[in-house]
């Protein structure tokens, strides 16, 4: 019987890395048909223009996502800050589920939030300025009505300026923010977090008013590796994919 629940976050697809998506698929087509649900948490596209879109990879990961819920895996999927645009339609083709940005589930038992992980970081002040505009319906219809061609060629220039922005941007305004990450989690009224976006994995425990709370950072998927944080029964192990 499918036990396991699979957790992974910035595959950061793109024609550019061949290499990840043929192990996306790879991972897809094997892997996660034994799990009894995945959960992409954001970032699974390096850049996403609108659901309309279908250029390499876009066509064949959505083909292997809607093979996998066939197979009866379920797949949950968060926006990043990369692809906050994908929607309904890849849903419904592929499938999958489109959860909100904070969700509590049930993980055997435990009450778990998961996020993608971009929210956290509130020192990096124009990302979240950004963020707010850009989550507008006036903003996203604004763009979702320009020719695919346009958004496509917008994104490689994004994609360009995001990059410079990090490269000048201080390295611990981009991780999360411990009293940001405290006050999310007292928010919701749970102990455990698994988040991606910062790209530094690790398993963090802390206190919360004095009692145990643990933060599951998720790895980003390179050229060489991904990886999956797999939960089974009450524990955890980190499956290199
Ligand atoms: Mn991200």
């Amino acid at each position: 019987m499918k036990q396991d629940i699979l957790f992974i976050s910035d595959l950061h697809l793109s024609l550019d890395k061949p290499a990840i998506t043929r192990r996306f698929l790879a991972f897809l087509q094997g892997r996660a048909r034994q799990a009894k649900a995945l959960y992409i948490l954001g970032d699974l596209f390096d850049a996403w223009v609108g659901d309309d879109d279908y250029t390499p990879p876009n066509k064949r990961i959505r083909t292997a996502l809607r093979q996998l819920t066939q197979t009866g895996t379920q797949v949950f999927l968060q926006q990043g800050n990369r692809d906050f645009l994908l929607g309904g339609r890849f849903c419904q083709e592929t499938g999958i589920s489109l959860l909100a940005d904070e969700v509590v589930i049930d993980l055997f038992g435990t009450p778990t939030l998961l996020m993608h992980g971009d929210l956290l970081c509130t020192d990096d002040l124009p990302y979240q300025a950004f963020r707010v505009k850009a989550h507008t319906q006036e903003w996203q219809q604004n763009i979702l009505s320009k020719p695919l061609l346009v958004r496509l060629l917008a994104a490689r220039w994004y994609r360009l300026r995001s990059f410079f922005h990090k490269r000048k941007t201080q390295q611990d305004i981009m991780d999360a923010n411990p009293d940001t990450v405290r006050r999310t989690l007292q928010r919701h009224g749970v102990a455990r977090l698994i988040h991606g976006h910062t790209h530094r994995p690790a398993v963090h425990d802390f206190d919360i008013d004095g009692q145990p709370a643990q933060r599951f950072v998720l790895a980003a998927w390179h050229t060489q590796a991904g990886e999956a944080l797999c939960w089974s029964g009450g524990n955890y192990k980190i499956e290199i994919i």
